[in-house]
């Protein structure tokens, strides 16, 4: 019998994500084949999932370890606003990760700037944001959203087991994919309808509330260097302002930063 999980438009309480939903056993990456069926024309709010990911991706270029048991998934969306504003898709995609996760009985769950969901110091989930232009206008945007749901320590490679953590391992038990799918995808509707409508003072300041690193020491990586400090304020457009060791304060956009350390 086929593990592949059913799921239909017709399930949800969504008003746009979710309209069309594929599932598969394995692909390249979600992101990738949600891409493909941007360019045929697939309507805003596609979804599509995986079972497991070849090739999944973060950001940089980075690995994202996407064995059976997660939920690997991307969706489609057509808003029509400006481009800068796929920074806001993030944050909107790291709050529905956040919400599912909470929803599926993960005690703590934080946002980690600017695009994971923590818990108990370890990461949960990841999402990514990537975007295809015609011309100089955004044609569509994907999101990706890869949460480890029904994994335990020995899913992962030796240099993510004390890093990483699942849903089951905080929750104490196994959720069926299709559950934790409607999950995501019900939560991620409420706040792209909201970014939709312009309720871009209310995302950031959930997204500000939901952050884990206001007032703690942090090390923060950009692509050829590396600053220490404490972290002031952190906001999903501005980035990250940071008293610096030194004494002055500094304000590192979003793009610049590669990695956050708690210090
Ligand atoms: C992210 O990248 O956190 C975004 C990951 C997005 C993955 C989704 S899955 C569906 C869709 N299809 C894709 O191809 N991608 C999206 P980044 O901030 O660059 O973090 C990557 C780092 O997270 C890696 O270098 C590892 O240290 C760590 N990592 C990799 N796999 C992990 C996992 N399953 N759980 C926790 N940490 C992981």
């Amino acid at each position: 019998m086929s593990a592949l999980f059913r799921l239909r438009p017709s399930d949800l309480r969504t008003r746009i994500v979710g309209c069309r939903i594929e599932v598969y056993e394995s692909l390249t990456s979600t992101n990738e084949f949600a891409s493909r069926l941007g360019r045929e024309g697939a309507p805003d709010g596609t979804a599509v999932f995986a079972l497991e990911q070849a090739s999944g991706h973060g950001r940089f270029g980075r690995v994202w370890h996407s064995p059976r048991g997660g939920l690997w998934c991307s969706v489609l969306m057509r808003p029509t606003f400006a481009a800068q504003e796929m920074l806001l898709i993030t944050a909107v995609g790291a709050l529905a990760a956040r919400e599912a996760a909470a929803h599926l009985g993960v005690g703590d769950a934080r946002i980690r700037f600017p695009n994971d969901v923590y818990a108990r110091g370890r990461k949960l989930a990841g999402v990514l944001a990537e975007s295809r232009f015609a011309g100089s206008e955004p044609e569509f945007f994907v999101l990706g959203t890869g949460l480890n749901v029904n994994l335990c320590a020995e899913h992962f490679p030796p240099e993510l087991t004390a890093l990483a953590t699942s849903v089951q391992i905080e929750a104490g038990r196994e959720t069926p994919l299709a559950v934790a799918a409607r999950t995501l995808l019900e939560v991620l509707d409420e706040w792209y309808t909201a970014l939709r409508d312009g309720a871009i003072e209310e995302i950031v300041e959930e997204w500000r509330n939901q952050s884990d690193l206001i007032g703690r020491r942090v090390r923060i990586e950009e692509e050829s260097r590396a600053v220490e400090g404490i972290v002031e304020d952190v906001h999903p457009l501005d980035g990250i302002q940071l008293r610096l060791d030194a004494g002055p304060v500094a304000r590192i956009a979003p793009d610049r930063i590669a990695a956050v350390r708690l210090g």
